[in-house]
């Protein structure tokens, strides 16, 4: 079907008058659609989820119904009583004219569309400290905002999603076929990946290990907070919405928290080639910490307090896994531009996992103090 057509399945007043791809994502495909009238332009968001990722959309649009709903009342409540600092924004489904939240299209591919927040971006990398600060309240809010989810009415959106021995499971698994061990032979980066993630299996179950002794305990989180799904208002600077909602659900916060961290500290981006750039960045650090603990202090608990440093430095691991299973798998997962790329973002991940360790007593140091 048509985009023109798909779209206009959808109910949005006006004219369409453009509609074009969008944003930087690494797994559904999004779009600008703007529509004018007489007195005024409204924009939103077409996105096709993917399938190969999310084998059940249907799951992840009933849960984006229920954390919304649950969301936008409290956001509501919060803004008539005034007392924050900015008015807090979440996206909302825009419905079909038939009043569905999405449409099927002849491939049985599901497609939606939801509010653009308005004077408002995203970036790829972290702008500065202030940016970082942003970055954390916004997470710390979402955190507040989706805490009283009751989690049974949400389901399961990625099972195995952030579980950390299932990608090990499935990395070797990936090892033992063909197109894997001649993509190893045939490069000694592969080789020293392979090596680096052989070093640190057992560290990468320390949550896992934690919330097995009852120290941790799942809340609702985010899933995937990296800081291009942090919108930051245009005319004030101030963290406004966290997007793309498709992973909230029951989960560690810990991993919300170590996956913001690898993104904003990190300034050379997920894609750089030049490993000598990515450096964890402790300025950008500590001001993401200040911001998230401003709205999530309370939340944390002595215990949640201990395991800070272990999520910083299993998140860049967990995703460089990932990135490195895709790789030697045939890029299956993650979109990819050209054959290498899922190679070089693991390697970027397990650079900063190293920048990471090589400063953990500072790091430490940091997470002490808040
Ligand atoms: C994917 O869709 P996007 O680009 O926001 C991924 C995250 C990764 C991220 C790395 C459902 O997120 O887990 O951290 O790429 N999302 C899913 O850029 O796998
Ligand atoms: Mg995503």
């Amino acid at each position: 079907m048509e985009l023109s057509i798909l779209i206009n399945k959808f109910n949005v007043k006006g004219r369409l008058v453009s509609l074009q791809p969008f944003g930087n994502g690494n797994i559904n495909d999004t779009f600008l659609a703007i529509y004018r009238n007489t007195f005024t332009e409204t924009q939103v968001i077409l996105q096709r989820v993917n399938r190969n990722v999310f084998p059940k959309p249907e799951i992840i649009m009933a849960n984006m119904h229920e954390i919304t709903k649950h969301c936008h009342e409290k956001l509501e409540a919060d803004a008539k009583s005034g007392t924050d600092d900015r008015v807090w924004q979440m996206p909302r489904i825009i419905k079909t004219k038939d009043a569905k939240d999405y449409v099927t299209d002849e491939n049985g591919d599901v497609w939606r569309v939801i509010t653009r927040i308005m004077s408002a971006h995203a970036f790829d990398v972290a702008q500065g400290p202030e940016h970082a600060m942003e970055c954390g309240s916004a997470l710390g809010h979402f955190h507040y905002l989706i805490s009283d989810l009751d989690p049974t009415t949400v389901k399961d959106p990625l099972p195995g999603f952030h579980i950390t021995s299932d990608y090990l499971a499935k990395y070797d698994a990936t090892l033992k076929t063909k197109q894997a061990k001649a993509l190893l032979g045939a490069s000694m980066e592969a080789k020293r990946l392979a090596k680096f993630i052989t070093e640190r299996r057992k560290l990468a179950l320390c949550l896992e290990k934690a919330e097995k002794k009852g120290e941790l305990k799942k809340r609702m989180f985010h899933g995937d907070p990296k800081v291009n799904n942090i919108m930051i208002d245009d005319v004030t600077g101030k963290g406004t919405a966290m997007i793309d909602l498709d992973t909230v659900s029951p989960g560690l916060i810990h991993i919300d928290f170590g996956d913001a961290l690898r993104s904003i500290c990190n300034p050379a981006g997920e894609e750089e080639t030049n490993l000598t750039k990515v450096v964890f960045d402790e300025d950008l650090a500590t001001a993401f910490c200040k911001g998230y603990m401003k709205e999530a202090g309370t939340f944390m608990t002595d215990a949640d307090r201990e395991y800070l440093f272990d999520s910083i430095r299993l998140l860049p691991f967990e995703l460089g896994l990932r990135f490195f299973q895709d790789y030697l798998a045939g890029n299956v997962y993650f979109k990819t531009t050209q054959p290498e790329q899922n190679l070089n973002r693991a390697r970027v991940q397990f650079r900063l996992c190293e920048s990471i360790e090589a400063r953990e007593r500072s790091i430490r140091g940091v997470l002490k103090k808040l």
